[in-house]
């Protein structure tokens, strides 16, 4: 770990701190050369879809499609360090779970199936017929097969995430809560009303096309670094670029492409936005509606400035839209945006000259408990300029997990849609219940209450990744049975059951091949709904590693035989499974065929055609009021409280720490930090350095406490404070969720900041 230390942070974002942080983590990974080999794999037409983001691969990429945060996530997947039965074996469960998460996962990879033993607290080897038998067992004795939780995170591919739903609906439940709940769940629901569809409507090449590109809460130099190179050459070609983002992210202001290198002899760097605003968080629908106001106010002034036509043939409740944005007054608009009427109105006057918007939003959008209302808000805003349906124009959710987005269009939803439910039904010749299942904030409320007795997860770091940390922990110890299918050791293995086994699986740059020898391929969905193949190239970490697919059959099989489905015979070859999703889900028709073409296929959004399939079958605009008030506004008259929100630093994908810097942050060398306003310092009677707990609600009488984080003065609007998750988790109340979108609150926490007994 380098020194700790905070310091000013005056470069571009990317360039050559980039490429020197690729070295270091080649290097980390002790397998450097055949590293670059996978590199050069990365992202392209024969290799593997990056395990990182879900950004979009371009058409004639070039052949280093891949940024430093990519580098990251392969080298830690490639990295010659194993978690083997003897590393079990020195160190007891109690032990690990002193460790920090950098500590855990940076073991290695995990080799052999084990199961936890209570009577020494050691994991000890398991072979993987009684591992299946066990799992068998357990689900076989619930009295209910609502008993049972099946998380899915959006590292699955489409294949397994396929198999591991249907698997759980023909046990008997639909109880599959999965990270998209904890994600972009609001975009999905506020898409889907709006518009009729829960995914974006624009493609790649519409960002070629955009006049204007709008950013609420997202940091794309940090977790979609692709798509600073798609920003990049918007704004070289004079499109304009406004950010809306809590904190000044370096990302967003100027960015200089490693890919260049002209720009990289040069020290040379590119500015990104046009305009840049930092609302207080849960500000933007607020700040969207002021910008809405203007566009009205304009129009009136010199007409033409509503897309009329747009408006009366493809949309509904146009009018109560525009009477209720009329009658927001500029006080309320700026109290909650804590932005001015004439920034608002500037930001408005860039949307009204361009001709074709696009609207890209992350976690600062989705993570409030107004999230819906305000992706609501978002799709109004595009359509009163006709912004939905044309070339350079739409929506732009940006989503997380490399695959989060198929794993949901293959199924993975606890309240799958009913068209789905029957096809199912009529192609396995079987009856499936309708009731909907747990998301994973319920998921942990049932456990807790005794409801869920056995939870089983395909990917992912559940105990770590949800919030109250506390509460979660104690309801998985609470079950008979855990179960991870995962590459790394993590937090979640450490939280047992009763019973606990950990089952260790090929990753995504792995060769992952059918019983003959020959290669598999798996496939995965962007965020732009393109739909492509994936085929490692490794050798596996370990003989003894199966599938995912593989682990999830041989369950399946000890808990329901192969009278409906051949587990284990669909496993062996994922074209079948593939051939499956083909009959059952719209768009994938020829599945085998068209995912071997060059990048694969589109699945098409009925959006970007002017199609709506909702209820009204147009457009709906929603007229919400804006929330009376958002919590900064709630506690700027509690004295001692700020809002919280938690976010990624640059060396972390989620739960996975890869170190300790936030390199354009200024942070080296640490992550228990809390970036505060420096009139929340004066306020809270905090300095600079000073060592402080943080403490959540607690009048539930849950303690909700995290210790000892080190204060930094940021430039962050006044009460707004940030820090990293997930060492922030226990801060988060489980009922502190999303009005229609159950997602926590993760940018909209309420915290008390108190000195702490470390001392510096
Ligand atoms: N390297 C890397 N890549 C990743 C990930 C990772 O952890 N590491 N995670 C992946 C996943 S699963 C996801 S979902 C995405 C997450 O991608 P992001 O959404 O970019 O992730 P966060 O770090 O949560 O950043 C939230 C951003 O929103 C801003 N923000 C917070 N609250 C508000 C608000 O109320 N209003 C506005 N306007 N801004 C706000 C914050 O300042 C921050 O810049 O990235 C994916 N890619
Ligand atoms: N406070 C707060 N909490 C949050 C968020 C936040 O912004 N703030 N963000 C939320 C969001 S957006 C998300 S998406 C969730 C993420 O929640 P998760 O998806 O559950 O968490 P990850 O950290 O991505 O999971 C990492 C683990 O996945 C396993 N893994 C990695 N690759 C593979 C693979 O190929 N196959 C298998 N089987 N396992 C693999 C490894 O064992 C690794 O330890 O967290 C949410 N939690
Ligand atoms: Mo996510």
């Amino acid at each position: 770990m380098s020194k700790e230390r905070i310091y000013d942070y005056h470069h571009p974002a990317a360039g050559w701190g980039a490429l020197k942080a690729v070295g270091i983590h080649l290097k980390h990974s002790g397998a450097p050369l055949s590293n670059v080999r996978s590199l050069l794999k990365m992202n392209q037409p024969d290799g593997f879809d990056c395990p990182g983001c879900a950004w979009g691969d371009p058409e004639h990429g070039s052949s280093f499609e891949f940024c430093e945060n990519g580098v990251k996530a392969v080298t830690w997947e490639t990295t010659a360090k194993r978690v083997t039965p003897k590393f079990f074996k020195s160190y007891s469960v109690t032990e690990m779970k002193q460790w920090d998460d950098y500590r855990l996962e940076d073991q290695g990879r995990l080799t052999s199936p084990m199961r936890y033993n209570r009577a020494t607290d050691h994991y000890e080897p398991v072979s993987w017929s009684d591992a299946f038998a066990l799992v068998g067992q357990h689900l076989k004795a619930l009295d209910d097969p609502d008993q049972a939780l099946f998380y899915t995170s959006g590292k699955a591919g489409n294949e397994s995430a396929y198999l591991f739903q249907l698997f759980a609906r023909l046990y008997g439940t639909n109880n599959l809560p999965d990270c998209s709940n904890m994600c972009h769940e609001a975009s999905g629901t506020g898409l889907i009303e709006a518009l009729g569809i829960g995914k974006g409507s624009v493609l790649l090449d519409d960002f070629e096309k955009a006049e204007a590109i709008f950013t609420f809460g997202q940091n794309p130099g940090t977790n979609h670094p692709r798509m600073m190179g798609t920003l990049r050459e918007a704004a070289e070609r004079g499109c304009e670029i406004v950010a809306f983002n809590t904190l000044k992210e370096r990302g967003l202001e100027r960015f200089a492409d490693p890919q260049k290198k002209f720009e990289m002899a040069r020290r040379g760097s590119h500015r990104i936005s046009s305009m840049y605003l930092c609302p207080k968080l849960g500000g933007d629908m607020a700040a969207i509606r002021g910008m809405a106001k203007v566009v009205f106010e304009r129009d009136a002034r010199d007409g033409d400035v509503l897309d009329r036509e747009f408006l009366a043939k493809y949309t509904t409740q146009f009018d109560e839209y525009r009477a209720l944005v009329e009658a927001t007054g500029w006080e309320v608009i700026e109290s909650q945006s804590g932005l001015t009427r004439d920034e608002i109105t500037q930001a408005a006057e860039i949307y009204i000259r361009s001709k074709a918007t696009i609207i890209c939003w992350a976690m600062g959008i989705t993570q409030h408990e107004h999230s819906v209302a305000t992706v609501r808000e978002i799709v109004n805003f595009l359509l009163l300029r006709g912004n939905i349906g044309k070339p350079g124009a739409g929506t732009c959710p940006v989503r997380g997990h490399s695959n989060v987005q198929g794993d949901r269009t293959v199924g993975v939803n606890e309240k799958a849609p009913e068209w789905f439910m029957a096809a199912l039904e009529k192609f396995y010749g079987v009856t499936l219940k309708r009731d909907h299942g747990h998301d994973t904030v319920s998921a942990i409320g049932a456990m807790r209450d005794g409801k869920c007795k056995v939870f089983i997860g395909l990917a992912g770091n559940f105990a770590r990744a949800t919030s109250d940390s506390n509460v979660c922990e104690q309801a998985l110890e609470s079950c008979n049975l855990t179960v991870h299918i995962s590459t790394k050791l993590n937090r979640s293995h450490l939280v047992t059951g009763k019973d606990a086994l950990i089952l260790p699986c090929i990753g995504r740059v792995e060769i992952d091949a059918k019983p003959d020898g020959s290669p598999q391929l798996i496939t995965v969905e962007d965020s732009m709904s393109m739909v492509h193949g994936s085929a490692g190239i490794h050798k596996p970490a370990s003989k003894e590693l199966l599938s995912e697919a593989s682990i999830i059959a041989g369950i399946a099989e000890q808990t329901l035989g192969s009278d409906v489905v051949k587990w284990t015979w669909l496993a062996e070859d994922y074209d079948r499974i593939r051939d499956h999703i083909a009959q059952i889900i719209p768009g994938f028709h020829d599945f085998n065929a068209r995912v071997r073409e060059h990048r694969g296929f589109w699945l098409g959004n009925p959006g970007a055609r002017r199609e709506f399939p909702t209820a009204t079958g147009k457009a709906n605009f929603l007229a919400a009021q804006l929330p009376v008030a958002v919590l900064h506004q709630k506690l700027a008259k509690k004295q001692g409280w700020v809002t919280l929100q938690t976010m990624r630093s640059h060396d972390q994908y989620n739960t996975t720490i890869y170190g300790y810097n936030d390199r354009y942050r200024g942070v080296e060398g640490q992550r228990r930090v809390v970036f505060l306003n420096k009139a929340d310092m004066a306020r809270l009677g905090v300095t600079k350095g000073q060592w402080v707990d943080l403490i959540g609600i607690e009048d539930d009488g849950v303690q909700r406490r995290a210790e000892s984080f080190r204060v930094v003065e940021y430039d962050t609007p006044e009460g707004c404070a940030a820090a990293y998750y997930p060492e922030t988790n226990p801060l988060i109340p489980l009922d502190s969720v999303g009005f229609k979108s159950n997602t926590p609150n993760s940018k909209s926490v309420a915290i008390r900041i108190v000195p702490s007994t470390r001392i510096a």
